[in-house]
This record gives C-alpha cells, structure tokens and sequence, in this order.
C-alpha cells in the first residue's frame, strides 16, 4: 500500500503570525460541495482575525528523527496555516459559528488547570497541568484532521502519546474504554448556557485506540500553547477519526468497563457513530464522505481510508463491520 505519511521537511511550510485573510480560502470553502450548513455563508462576511500569542513550548523533539518506524507522526502534506487552525473551529461551549469561535473565547481563563485520571486505574490521580506536561517530552506531531463535515487541515500539534500517561497510571484489567470530559462552567464556556449539545462535552475511546502512539494530548499548535479557540489548555487529538473525537479543554479522564456515552452520537446516532473513523466508503446520511475541501486550498481532495493512517490503525478494527460501528 501506498503510505500517504512519508515526511518531506522541505514541503512544508513557515508558520506566519499575522495575517490578513485570504481571498482565494474563502472561495474555496464557498466551492465546497454543500455539506453546507448556513455557516459557508457567513464566509461571505468574515470576522477580523486576531493574532497568537499564546507562550512558546521548549524543547520540541521531532519524532520520526529519533523513533525508527514512527511513520505517520508527521505528514508530508502543506500545513494549514495558523490564521486557519485558529480561526475555523468547531468548539460548541463558545459559538455554534466557526469564524465567532476565536473572538468568544479569548478571554478564557485556564490558571489552576487540573486533569483528573480516575476509574478502573491502579493510581488515579489528580494532575495539575503542569505535571500532566512533565509525563513525556512535548513532540511535534504533524497529523491530518478531518471534519465530519467535509473539510480538512493538517496541523502541526505540540503533544505526547496519550499511552504515556496511562502507563503511569495503570489501567486495571478490567478497564475496556477511556471516556473523556470537557470542564463544565457557563460561567467561562457560554455556550454551555443555550442547550445546542447536552453539557458537558464527552467522548470516548476503546483502550487500544486510546493506547496507539498516534492518539495524542495535545497543548500546542505551531510550538505554541494552544489558544483557547483549539481547546486549551490540553484536548484529545486520534488523527485518523472525524475531528469531533478530538474533545477540547479536558478535565476528566477515566477508565470504564463500557462503552461511554459520546455527545455526538448521543445527539444524532444515525448521523454520528461511536467509532468515527473517517471512511470515505460510508458517507454521513445527508452527504457523501468520499471527498473533503482542505481549508486553504481550492478543489476537492479525496478522503482517505482511516484519513491516511490505514497502514498504521486498520488493524484495530479487523472483524469489525465498518458501515455498522460507523
Ligand atoms: N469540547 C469540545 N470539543 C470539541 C468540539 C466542541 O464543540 N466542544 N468540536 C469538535 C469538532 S466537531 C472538531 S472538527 C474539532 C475542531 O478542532 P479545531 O477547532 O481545533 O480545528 O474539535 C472537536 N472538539
Ligand atoms: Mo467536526
């Protein structure tokens, strides 16, 4: 098979910090074949754009430099830039609007971050985040991240596996699947206040999903903190499933016997299943999967199987019926 993966450093290109919004991505995205909610429309009208200035993060390693065989840390693919990654979000507790994202949570307040690891773990434990970051040097992971809805980016993360830290704290045998929880307060997270998903944010992997060394914490984008819009101070990042299993600002990690409970799928099960990998063979009910729009670009690429990392996680899912556990 064709590996999508290989790394060529000289593809990619420079992070810019400033920037003025580009005519030809909203053109672009205007192309897209309609998965179209009303949110394409308001390209027309776009937000002024702020810049990044989120702390930067020492002491990047580079993976597949020092890992033999680490194929698929980091794609050859351009990156999006980072005006899009943190201007084009999906991140519900703020604003149902992509381009409102960036504004509604910049203000958002992070100090005294803590995690907790809990369940069916021989030492749970309650991180502060800064201890949480200790667990394992920070890697640049350069990973493709495919929306539910049709569009694509590749985005430089900062993050380790999340395999480190449950090897620290041990999950018992009878642990099956890892539930996540985004931090709950109306207070901080506005749209916690209006009733669009139920609150808080959850999400869910098996064990060995969630123990692949491509399922990443991520804190960082482009060697700098995350900003609030992408899910500071510390989100999920399983590069070969829809973006939405990639659940922004945890607080709660635990370890259960059952399959948890996951907000999409909860919220329309016939749309949005538990699994999530991306397939273009199994289109959503109300439009096809088989092509995306990579923001930035013009055209329509074709989605890949497990977007890319078939090599790397289709055996995870051998026996599985992939059109039945969507
Ligand atoms: N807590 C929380 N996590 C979330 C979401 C959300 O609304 N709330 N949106 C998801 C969806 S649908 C996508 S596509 C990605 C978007 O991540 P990005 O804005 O950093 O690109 O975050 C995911 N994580
Ligand atoms: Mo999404």
């Amino acid at each position: 098979m064709k590996d999508p993966n290989n790394t060529s450093e000289e593809k990619v290109t420079a992070p810019a910090f400033y920037f003025n919004r580009r005519a030809f991505i909203r053109a672009g995205i205007l192309a897209a074949s309609a998965v179209a909610t009303g949110e394409i429309y308001r390209h027309l009208n776009p937000v002024a754009k702020g810049k990044v200035n989120t702390s930067m993060i020492a002491g990047i390693a580079k993976p597949e430099a020092t890992t033999p065989g680490a194929v698929g840390f980091r794609v050859s693919e351009p990156r999006t830039s980072l005006e899009d990654i943190t201007h084009y979000n999906n991140f519900q507790e703020f604003s149902s609007d992509k381009e409102r994202v960036a504004p509604a949570s910049a203000n958002f307040q992070t100090q005294g971050w803590q995690v907790s690891v809990e369940g069916l773990v021989k030492n749970p434990r309650v991180f502060a985040l800064d201890d949480l970051l200790k667990i394992s040097p920070p890697e640049e992971r350069i990973y493709r991240m495919r929306c539910v809805e049709a569009w694509s980016m590749v985005i430089p993360w900062v993050g380790f596996s999340l395999s480190k830290l449950l090897d620290l704290v041990q999950p018992l045998g009878g642990a099956k699947f890892v539930a996540f929880e985004t931090l709950m307060d109306p207070t901080r997270m506005p749209g916690q206040r209006r009733d669009v998903l139920s609150w808080p944010y959850v999400e869910g992997l098996r064990l060995d999903e969630a123990l692949h060394p491509l399922t990443i914490l991520a804190s960082g984008i482009y060697g700098r903190a995350l900003p609030p819009q992408d899910g500071a101070p510390i989100r999920l990042v399983v590069p070969w499933k829809y973006g939405f299993k990639g659940i922004k600002s945890i607080v709660k990690i635990k370890l259960v016997a059952a399959q948890p409970r996951t907000t999409w799928s909860e919220y329309a099960p016939h749309e949005y299943g538990f699994y999530a990998n991306v397939n273009p063979h199994v289109d959503h009910p109300r439009w096809s999967q088989a092509t995306e729009q990579r923001i930035g670009e013009s055209g329509q690429r074709p989605t890949l199987m497990f977007n890319g990392y078939e090599a790397q996680v289709g055996q995870l899912y051998a026996g599985l019926d992939l059109r039945k556990s969507f």
